[in-house]
């Protein structure tokens, strides 16, 4: 039982490898989920591709058997911690893909919902079912899933429960794209249409797009044109107008 972190190419690979509980997360393994995105943003890696060992699972969500007998402190420091592990995503120098192949519910939806993008396959079965245990969301679920497909599709699906199939999933924006065949080359396929490109600059329109969902609009427009402006004093701007001007391929180098 552990997460494994491994370099596939130019990418960094986190394995949820606990399949006995269909890589649920214990407290433990958040911990070490957290030490691995640390290690992750010192990496050159161009992104973070975060899947599940084998087909069933990508996360049943944090570990049940673990959730009872804990006072009320001990529950809100839980929450905290886990949000403050997810929240590194966030705060990575390069974007992360969740490739759910197969269950992500609770903790394990709200895992995929920290990243930057989702892909899944098509046997994957999503879900916030916290209210089923009598609880609600406390990894980021309320606040992240809203901002990826609305609050009445959101309410809707923490209020009721239910299992959302790969193909709602991708019809309501859950997930950006559905995949067929071997997970992770699929991830590394989907990661390479943006990882062509300047990772600074990647890093401006994630940090751009963010705000969007945070700020009022002034607020948001502002950030918009001083983090565009920076992106012109990049040397790879200059690179890539100066590639277009040359009908050439630019060739980009992260500065
Ligand atoms: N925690 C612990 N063990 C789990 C979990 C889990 N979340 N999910 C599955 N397992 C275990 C099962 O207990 C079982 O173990 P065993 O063989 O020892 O009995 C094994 O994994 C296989 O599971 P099933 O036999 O149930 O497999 P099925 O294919 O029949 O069903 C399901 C798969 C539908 C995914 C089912 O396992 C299930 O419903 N799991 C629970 C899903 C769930 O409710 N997740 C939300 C958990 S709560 C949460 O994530 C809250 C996050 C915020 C908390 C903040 C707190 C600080």
């Amino acid at each position: 039982m552990s997460i494994e972190l491994k370099r596939v190419e130019e990418f960094a690979l986190i394995t949820l490898n606990r399949p006995d509980a269909l890589n649920a997360l214990s407290f433990s393994l958040i911990a070490e989920l957290g030490r691995h995105f640390d290690e992750v943003a010192k990496s050159d890696a161009r992104a973070l591709l975060i899947t599940g060992a084998g087909t069933k699972a990508f996360c049943a969500g944090a570990d049940i058997k673990e959730l009872t007998g804990r006072s009320l402190i001990a529950q809100k420091e839980g929450a905290e911690k886990g949000q403050a592990v997810f929240a590194k995503l966030d705060k990575l120098p390069m974007p992360s893909v969740a490739i759910i192949n197969g269950y992500a519910f609770g903790g394990g939806l709200e895992l995929a919902l920290a990243c930057t993008f989702r892909i899944a396959s098509k046997n994957a079965k999503m879900g916030l079912p916290e209210i089923k245990l009598g609880l609600i969301p406390g990894y980021g679920g309320t606040q992240r899933l809203p901002r990826a497909i609305g609050e009445p599709r959101a309410l809707e699906m923490i209020m009721t429960g239910r299992t959302v199939d790969a193909e709602e999933a991708a019809r309501i924006g859950l997930v950006n794209r559905l995949i067929d065949g071997d997970a992770v080359e699929q991830g590394i396929a989907y990661a390479r249409e943006f990882t062509c490109y300047s990772l600074p600059v990647l890093g401006y329109a994630r940090e751009a797009v963010k705000r969007a969902l945070d700020n009022p609009v002034g607020e948001g427009l502002r950030v918009e044109a001083n983090l565009s402006t920076l992106a012109f004093q990049t040397a790879d701007a200059a690179e890539g107008m100066d590639a277009f001007r040359s009908k050439r391929k630019p060739s980009f180098k992260d500065n």
